[in-house]
């Protein structure tokens, strides 16, 4: 999979998008990705990107004139371009499995007061991460690439690891324990020492409906 960010604030992502997993897919040679900045797009001898709202109003939007260049150089044909906006339809995990079986992806970062309007024809789709309000669409694009990108086909050690985990499930995830077997006098429950793989299962399927009952009913209301 390539992922492209249009952002202007390219310096956000390495740190990111080339840490842990996302290393880890890059060197597997399943996921690579790449910035482009609208201002490399601007015409005028300032570089301007945005300008004031027709009819008034605080802030700046951001140009389409540059902003629509610069995902222009990206897109191709079966490119999905993406707005990441707390007026789009909320990402979760089921959207995530869906954008993983994309070629490109194309996430469009904005910033400031919001874009010109006439942008969103360019757009396949608008998400949102939640009902909160961001200064821009990076940490969004990048969070959202993040639960994309492990599920990729071959990103995650056992491929089926996404498939058991939380969520899939449509249950959170059991509770676990490693090493020391007493840590500040707590035990780890003695059945995961018993070696009987069906009696650990159950258990921890059980365990699993007690915690998402406790912490997200409405997980188990939604199934
Ligand atoms: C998005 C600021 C576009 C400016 C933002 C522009 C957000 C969210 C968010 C901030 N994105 N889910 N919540 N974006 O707050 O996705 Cl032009």
């Amino acid at each position: 999979m390539r992922i492209d960010f249009v952002t202007l604030f390219p310096g956000m992502f390495p740190s990111v998008m080339d840490a842990s997993m996302m290393a880890r897919a890059q060197e597997k040679g399943l996921v690579s990705w790449g910035c482009v900045n609208p201002r490399d797009f601007a015409e005028d001898k300032h570089k301007k990107v945005d300008d004031r709202p027709f009819g008034g109003g605080p802030g700046m939007l951001m140009l389409a004139e540059p902003l629509g260049k610069a995902i222009d150089s990206v897109r191709k044909k079966g490119t999905k371009v993406i707005f990441l906006s707390p007026q789009g339809k909320t990402f979760d995990d089921k959207k995530a499995a869906s954008l993983a079986k994309e070629k490109h992806l194309v996430f469009v970062c904005g910033h400031y007061e919001g874009v010109d309007e006439r942008l969103h024809e360019l757009f396949d789709e608008e998400l949102s991460i939640g009902d909160f309000v961001l200064t821009g669409g990076e940490l969004p694009a990048m969070l959202v690439a993040d639960a994309v990108a492990r599920r990729v086909s071959g990103v995650l050690k056992k491929e089926d690891a996404a498939g058991s985990e939380s969520f899939a499930s449509g249950l959170l995830d059991f509770p676990q324990y490693t090493r020391p077997r007493v840590w500040r006098g707590r035990a780890a429950p003695e059945i995961l020492f018993s070696g009987d793989h069906a009696k650990i299962a159950e258990w921890r399927l059980n365990a699993a409906r007690k915690a998402t009952k406790l912490k997200r009913p409405d997980l188990l209301k939604r199934a």
